[in-house]
């Protein structure tokens, strides 16, 4: 497999005006007919030269220019490109190639999914449908036929307008569907399948009227109404917030069972994996309501932010994901409760994101060079990506960022652009200088901020002294300086104080001037503020201002204080995260050195508040209970003893849990609840809290926190809650549990999703042996290798969540990965190649885990025929 670079970058040589489709599906094979009207571009300046078609997994029956069939000498083949030589400046390809969706196992192009067939293209799955210029720059209008079986698919949907329906004479029928706006080819879609629909309408901003449809399966008709709503919020939002309406009088969302992300912003068409739409409270956790709400959201932004204007080539991906991420996250913040979402944001970027920023596939939000695209469908690109838009709406502020956005939309509306003229909008629209913000866009690694405060009585000043730095990442050795937003406020006895900064320039941000956006641009930089008169603590990075890694040596005394009291969420979260980790520190050194593990007293008072009272936001209490993940742990220690730090944590966990047993029970029994399920922000938050007393609480795993445990279960109408409680009981050593797993199952094999959950609790058990229930699951009638949301319920979630089991010293997690990998890699490379993520970190580890996993990447190698996207992951990993 060969690199491409992003400075290989051409113009293409012709366009695609109009593009004309007929399918005809077919139970064992399907023929598709394609009419191009092509003409050579203008801005290439390559007079005569050859056109070069993109296509693989074809059969080409027939080729013809302006009505004359091609002979075999005229044109050529080589790897996924066919050569036509000799070609007039203007003309009308057509091209019959047979495919086989029944067959594909790679859920990219036109496969099969229980029984419907649907497509999905982005990046380059197009190819697989029929030759074409398969790149986000040449945009056409597309007119879809499709003719099938009318009893098997009567309904057949592809994007835009439905134009024509017609019966045909042996039991098929046909719909035409035209598309008005210019679109790529990724953005092409086409479903056909027995469907029912829930329906909707939604009147614009201009007052036009829009039907909404959501199409599923018959028996997954009363799991719509959440979609449907947060469908009609996110049009809405996007009115209020962008200025952007809505462009033509339908709007469908279909779901599917396999899948192989969460979902598809196709043009007015968009795919969902049933797990992205489907919600009930019977059957769905609170996270799954925030999931559907968020992703329904993403697509439908994407209709401007991606759609009317669309990426250059891939490298520009983040221009579409990062700003379309940002869009989604604010949206949710503004559904529910801001901060939580921002922590939860926050705790995505700082594991998952600073791992792979530390890691082998490490990589700029825009990539320089990739093998395999697919595999950049990243955190980085997607979350990190978000994050940098964020700076820049930090750095203009809401009314400049606003101005900034418009400006983008009306200069390249239609067009396929760059992350550049992104920026170059925000510039213009601000007056605001971004020319070294733009590292950001081409350096990778998790940039280090690490700050001092020095006080001067005499003077009544407060400095605080700033130095960044950024590791090197593999292709990139050393780093230019960030320009990197730091918002700060100083914090004393009484309250936030006003800030007076000395020289330097900063954004003032809160209107009682106690807060201050720094524009931190230097490798050192100090920044001093006059009129202190007491001792501050320095509350810093609000809001997680940006995607760093911050140091500034706090004492407990003070991380306390900003627990207590600071006015910004998710430094208040942090600091308790940070107390956390003190905690942790010392059960280890306790542990090794054979001791109990005793937490401080002030910590477990601290905490004991948190529980006690009931003023505070339950889910915010909830998530500052909690000790940083061992996976957010993963990324502060070198290197990473998983055993010992989760023996440590779990220990850790416990003493806590023995100490506040009658704050827990209490915080318990405060938080149930008889009020009929919402997703809303509070009802969320209150289960939240009380599923994490439940957990603490079944540490001790006495009888009575049982008895809880197995009343919540068995009387739970929710999903949250019965989860939650399945999840505590096969944590402990409760004998209800495999009678638990089994009257969960009796009750909901019906319900894939559900099974889902069920085959991922098991997985992620924290106990001996889960190792050997993972490969007992695999061979369970519900489990299918072949769908992507059992192989991430399964296989990714032990994998990738179970740290302990999975890094078990004999190795046999890693086989066991390495084999499913291997598998994989002929069904579904994309699915593969994520999979393998966990033995990409290998360099994390103590030398006998980091020989163990290496030898698994060195036997994924060796294997013939390894797909381009898990040859590029392996490979990069061990260089
Ligand atoms: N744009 C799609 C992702 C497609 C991934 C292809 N491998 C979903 C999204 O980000 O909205
Ligand atoms: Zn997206």
């Amino acid at each position: 497999p060969s690199t491409i670079y992003l400075s290989d970058y051409q113009v293409p040589a012709y366009l695609i005006d109009t593009t004309e489709l007929a399918f005809e599906l077919g139970e064992d094979s399907s023929l598709v007919t394609s009419l191009l009207h092509i003409r050579r571009n203008p801005a290439a300046n390559q007079l005569g030269a050859a056109l070069v078609l993109h296509g693989t997994e074809l059969e080409l029956l027939s080729l013809a220019i302006d009505g004359r069939v091609l002979t075999a000498s005229e044109w050529s083949q080589s790897g996924e490109q066919l050569v036509i030589a000799d070609v007039p400046e203007a003309f009308v390809l057509r091209c019959e190639t047979r495919i086989r969706p029944q067959e594909n196992t790679s859920l990219e192009g036109l496969y099969k999914s229980s029984g419907m067939f649907c497509t999905q293209c982005e990046a380059e799955g197009f190819r697989k449908i029929t030759y074409y210029l398969d790149r986000p720059d040449v945009m056409s209008v597309f007119t879809v036929e499709i003719t099938a079986d009318a009893q098997r698919y009567p309904v057949l949907l592809s994007n835009g307008n439905l134009v024509a329906t017609e019966t045909l004479t042996d039991g098929r029928h046909k719909t035409v569907w035209q598309d008005p706006f210019p679109k790529p080819a990724y953005l092409f879609a086409l479903v056909a399948g027995k469907l029912s629909c829930v329906s909707d309408s939604f009147r614009t901003m201009n007052g036009r009227d829009v039907d909404l449809k959501i199409y599923v399966e018959d028996k997954d008709l009363d799991k719509c109404d959440h979609a449907m709503a947060s469908l009609k919020n996110a049009m809405r939002w996007d009115e209020e917030v962008y200025g952007r309406e809505y462009d033509l009088d339908i709007f469908n969302i279909v779901a599917v069972d396999d899948f192989n992300m969460g979902a598809m912003e196709n043009k007015s068409l968009n795919i969902f994996n049933t797990s992205c739409v489907l919600a009930k409270p019977e059957t769905t956790t609170d996270a799954g309501f925030q999931r559907v709400e968020g992703v329904v959201a993403h697509e439908y932004f994407h209709n401007w932010s991606g759609n009317r204007v669309t990426c250059r080539d891939w490298f520009q991906l983040s221009l579409k994901e990062g700003f379309t991420v940002f869009r989604d996250s604010e949206f949710s913040a503004d559904m529910g409760s801001p901060t939580v979402k921002r922590v939860e944001d926050v705790t995505l970027l700082r594991t998952a994101q600073f791992a792979e920023d530390a890691g082998p596939m490490a990589h700029p939000i825009r990539p320089d060079s990739f093998i395999e695209i697919s595999n950049f469908y990243t955190v980085t690109v997607y979350e990190k990506g978000a994050e940098v838009v964020r700076m820049i709406h930090t750095l203009l502020g809401p009314d400049a960022f606003r101005k900034g956005s418009d400006l983008y939309f009306e200069r390249h509306d239609g067009q396929a652009v760059t992350c550049e003229d992104f920026v170059l909008a925000m510039e213009a629209a601000s007056g605001v200088d971004l020319s070294q913000f733009r590292n950001w866009y081409s350096q990778a690694g998790t940039p280090k901020l690490s700050v001092s405060g020095d006080y001067d009585a005499e003077q009544q000043s407060y400095t605080l002294n700033v130095s960044q730095s950024c590791p090197a990442t593999p292709g990139q050795s050393s780093k230019a300086p960030f320009h990197i937003p730091l918002k700060v406020a100083l914090l004393g006895e009484a309250g936030q104080l006003p800030l007076q900064l000395l020289g330097e320039s900063a954004n003032v941000e809160s209107a009682d001037n106690t807060e201050m956006v720094l524009n931190v641009t230097e490798q050192t930089q100090s920044f001093t503020f006059t009129g202190i008169n007491e001792l501050p603590v320095p509350s810093l990075l609000r809001g997680f201002s940006a995607p760093v890694k911050l140091d500034f040596d706090y004492s407990r005394e003070q991380l306390l204080r900003l627990m207590r009291g600071d006015s910004d969420g998710f430094c208040r979260w942090d600091a308790s995260q940070q107390l956390g980790l003190a905690e942790i520190k010392r059960a280890l050194a306790d542990v090794a050195a054979g001791q109990n593990v005793a937490p401080d007293a002030a910590y477990l008072a601290a905490c004991r508040d948190l529980l006690s009272d009931g003023s505070l936001d339950g889910a915010m209490v909830a998530m500052m209970l909690q000790l940083p993940s061992e996976a957010y742990l993963a990324e502060i220690f070198h290197p990473v003893d998983v055993l010992a730090i989760h023996h440590a944590r779990e220990a850790l966990r416990l003493a806590i849990a023995t100490a506040l047993q009658l704050e827990l029970l209490d915080c318990y029994n405060r938080c149930c609840s008889d009020a009929p399920y919402a997703a809303d922000a509070e009802q969320i938050a209150q289960r939240s809290l009380k599923n994490t007393a439940l957990a603490y609480l079944m540490l001790l795993d006495n009888e009575s926190a049982r008895e809880l445990a197995t009343a919540q279960f068995e009387n739970s109408e929710n999903m949250t809650d019965r989860l939650a409680a399945l999840n505590a009981l096969v944590n402990s050593a409760a004998p209800y549990k495999a009678k638990a797993l089994q009257s969960f199952y009796q009750n909901w094999q019906h319900e894939p999703l559900v099974i889902n959950q069920w085959f991922q609790v098991q997985a992620m058990c924290r106990l001996p042996g889960s190792l050997e229930t993972v490969q007992g699951l695999m061979n369970h009638p519900a489990f299918d290798i072949r769908n992507p949301n059992k192989v991430r319920a399964l296989i990714g979630a032990f994998c990738g969540q179970n740290g302990v089991n999975f890094h078990r010293e004999d190795g046999a997690g890693y086989r066991f990965l390495g084999d499913q990998v291997i598998i994989l890699n002929r069904s579904n490379p994309q699915i593969a190649s994520r999979l393998l993520v966990p033995l990409t970190k290998w360099r994390k580890y103590l030398p006998a885990a980091q020989q163990l996993m290496c030898a698994e990447l060195q036997r994924i190698l060796a294997e013939p025929d390894l797909s381009s996207d898990v040859y590029e992951v392996v490979s990069k990993s061990l260089q």
